[in-house]
């Protein structure tokens, strides 16, 4: 737990949020500012910054984070129409919370990369 983070506040239950999926590891809720009819956020529980910090000992969490998108995409009805997943990182990406997490984006049709 991080305390400056506002993630690791969610995940705490300090702050409320909208959640779509729990496990043991892994926390899914509704983003704040949705771009897209589903939105959902992705984090573990444990505090990583972002990908730049995944290592040998963390990154099976990012496989467990797609499974549970598969199954939260398909509980949202958009698993046949389709739906992005993505993790932004630092500037470039626009990378706003150093708590790593993946949007799952559906329900609507997106445009090409870029
Ligand atoms: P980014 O770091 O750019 O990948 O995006 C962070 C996202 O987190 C952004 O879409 C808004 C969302 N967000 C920020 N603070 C909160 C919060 O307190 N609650 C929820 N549900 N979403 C948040």
């Amino acid at each position: 737990m991080n305390d400056d983070c506002i993630f690791c506040k969610i995940a705490a239950g300090d702050i409320p949020a909208d959640k779509v999926y729990e496990d043991e590891e892994i926390l899914a809720f509704k983003d704040v500012n949705p771009v897209a009819p589903v939105h959902v956020l992705f984090v573990p529980k444990d505090h990583i910054a972002g990908v730049n910090d995944l290592n040998e000992r963390t990154a099976a969490i990012v496989g467990k984070i797609f499974l549970a998108a598969q199954k939260v995409a398909a509980e949202l009805g958009v698993a046949d129409s389709g739906y992005r997943i993505i993790a932004n990182t630092n500037r470039d990406a626009g990378q706003e919370v150093f708590h790593i997490h993946l949007h799952l984006l559906g329900g609507r049709r997106m445009g090409a990369m870029g």
